[in-house]
């Protein structure tokens, strides 16, 4: 397995710090163009066991989108922390 062992907390969320979540969720980048889209959160969504992927993500990027452009970008990725939790099965750690 190329994938690395996490730690996990109690409640099984993977635990990471802000920069490991953004590595993680650039993963989902499909396009490279640096900026995660609906369809790539969707993604991310679906890989972390959630269901309504399409349209939480849909709501994730209009909650954080502050600049209105439609995409999540390097800026916004700290917005999404709290959606992280509740919808990635992820718990962001701020070192
Ligand atoms: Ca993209
Ligand atoms: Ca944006």
């Amino acid at each position: 397995m190329a994938i690395k062992t996490r730690n996990y907390s109690v409640d099984g969320k993977r635990v990471m710090t802000v920069e490991e979540f953004t590595r993680w969720l650039k993963r989902f980048d499909e396009d490279n163009d640096g900026r995660i889209s609906k369809d790539e959160l969707a993604d991310a969504i679906r890989v972390s066991g959630g269901w309504f992927a399409n349209r939480k993500s849909k709501q994730g990027i209009q909650s954080v989108d502050a600049n209105g452009n439609g995409f999540i970008d390097d800026s916004e990725i700290k917005n999404l922390l709290q959606f992280a939790e509740q919808h990635l099965n992820v718990w962001v750690l701020f070192l």
